[in-house]
């Protein structure tokens, strides 16, 4: 295997995520080679990795089991999961009890018992990975809800590490969250770290008010003190972008002239809409095209000057919930598309791919509306995007108000996703607003994301849990 070798030294910080930050290909030679995915996070964290001789333990996207390699300056751990608990831990219990539950219930949640033990057999596995991978001391930082055991399995067995937890997705309130019949475990296992970070401070004080009424434990503001004498810190950490690097690429000459070919290739529409999501049931993307479809039908907009764009990047496709989501994306989309369109114009382009950095940067840059409309979402990263990318402080972003974004991007046409009428005149609005006020809300947004961005999230989290210790 290219560029790897069968040891790794410990390391004195470990990040403990679901999954790797490299996708395995073998070639038609049969030789194995690991390709960095992009993705926020190893941007975020590679340089800090780099600094500190840091590790990162994930599962590699296969059952087999492959010794710990070195890849373009980071050490990796892989961690194998069988294709059963792929299903169990993976597709079950994380992706169809906690995510629906965790986001409002958008979607019913499951609760299989076997789930259940499929999630703490791979919890423990991954922080007994940690446990031989961390050097004595060391800060471990665990990513996201398929982890939240994985605190507590790592203190009983390390208690010399300082252990951070950070939660990618909304933090539930009581009312939601004590539906889980493992409630008080998911609790306990989150209570082994010294800081729990979230998106945003709501996350915060419904898991402090939930360790209060459920494990009992006395609290302060956002400090939980345990019977033991230790303290566990809980805080906002609002997840960011590479905003530098983003723009960059956006200012590149040929990420302006594939901006150019995309609205040419569409006829070059007077406005044209945008949306880019994964695949989810929590990004309201039904919502977002009913409305524009209604909005030609009822002839506010003129399906020859105006367009929609959406791209859904295939996502969860084992998963039940997501298959019938797609089913009712295609159905919409056809109708709008066959009752509204005519030869040569088509109001709806739906693309149902992934596309890469450079082609996601054009897109944001060919579009005059980014609609980003989730019911739901801890963050969302395609807003801040977008923004990055409008150095010329053109562009509208149309921001659901329960988005993580929404409180950073102020100036955002702030929307309610479930008033379809709400969401319509908003839409209009930002459609027509004029271009000095979408240059001052632009600017004041630009400025948002360029100070606040991924590497000031990351030093921000790791010198609060340093600072705990
Ligand atoms: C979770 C939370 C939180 C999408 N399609 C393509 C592509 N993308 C990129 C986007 C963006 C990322 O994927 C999606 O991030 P989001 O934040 O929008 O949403 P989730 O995937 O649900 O992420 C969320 C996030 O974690 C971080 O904490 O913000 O709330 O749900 O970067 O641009 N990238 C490429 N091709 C695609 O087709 N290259």
């Amino acid at each position: 295997m290219p560029s790897s070798s069968s040891t790794i030294s410990q390391a004195d910080l470990v990040v403990v995520a679901n999954r790797l930050p490299v996708d395995r290909t073998v070639d038609d030679a049969g030789t194995t080679h690991w390709q960095t995915s992009p993705g926020g996070l190893v941007t975020a964290l590679e340089p800090v990795m780099r600094k500190n001789a840091g590790a990162w333990i994930g599962w590699h996207g296969a059952d087999d089991d492959v010794d710990p390699f070195e890849h373009e300056g980071l050490s990796l751990v892989p961690v194998p999961l069988s294709v059963q608990e792929v299903e169990e831990y993976y597709e079950g219990f994380s992706n169809s009890t906690l995510w629906p539950l965790y986001h409002d219930v958008i979607a019913a949640p499951k609760f299989h018992r076997e789930w259940w033990d499929a999630y703490v057999a791979v919890n423990r596995r991954f922080a007994d990975r940690a446990v031989e991978v961390a050097a004595e001391g060391a800060v471990v930082w665990i990513q996201d809800y398929q982890l939240q055991l994985v605190p507590q399995m790592l203190r009983e067995q390390r208690p010399d590490l300082r252990i951070g937890f950070f939660l990618h997705i909304p933090f539930p309130p009581a009312e939601l969250f004590n539906q889980i019949p493992w409630r008080r475990q998911l609790l306990e296992g989150l209570l082994g770290a010294d800081l729990v970070g979230f998106q945003l401070p709501g996350a915060a004080t419904n898991f402090v008010r939930l360790i209060r009424s459920r494990v009992g434990h006395r609290t302060t503001r956002n400090t939980i003190h345990l019977p033991d004498g230790r303290n566990v810190d809980t805080r906002a950490f609002p997840i960011s972008i590479d905003s530098a690097g983003l723009e960059e690429m956006a200012r590149e000459p040929e990420t302006q002239q594939r901006a150019r070919e995309i609205r040419d290739n569409l006829g070059n529409p007077k406005t044209l809409l945008l949306g880019v999501d994964r695949l989810d049931y929590t990004k309201g993307i039904t919502q977002r095209l009913r409305a524009f479809g209604e909005l030609v039908a009822d002839g506010a907009v003129d399906a020859d000057e105006v367009m929609f764009v959406q791209v859904a990047t295939p996502s969860r496709e084992r998963v039940e919930q997501y298959r019938v989501l797609r089913d009712d994306i295609d159905r919409l989309v056809g109708r709008v598309n066959g009752d509204l369109g005519h030869i040569g114009r088509q109001p709806i382009t739906y693309l149902h791919t992934s596309y890469p950095r450079t082609e996601m940067a054009a897109l944001f840059r060919a579009a005059d509306v980014m609609v980003v409309t989730p019911l739901r979402d801890g963050m969302n990263l395609v807003a801040k995007e977008y923004v990055a990318c409008k150095y010329d402080d053109k562009g509208a972003l149309v921001l659901s108000e329960f988005a993580g974004a929404s409180a950073e991007l102020k100036q955002a046409f702030h929307v309610n996703p479930y008033d379809i009428n709400g969401l319509k005149s908003t839409l209009l609005a930002a459609m027509r607003a004029d271009s000095r006020d979408l240059s001052r809300r632009m600017r004041a947004m630009r400025r948002q994301v360029s100070e606040h961005d991924i590497a000031k999230w990351a030093s921000d989290f790791l010198s609060e849990l340093r600072r705990t210790a």
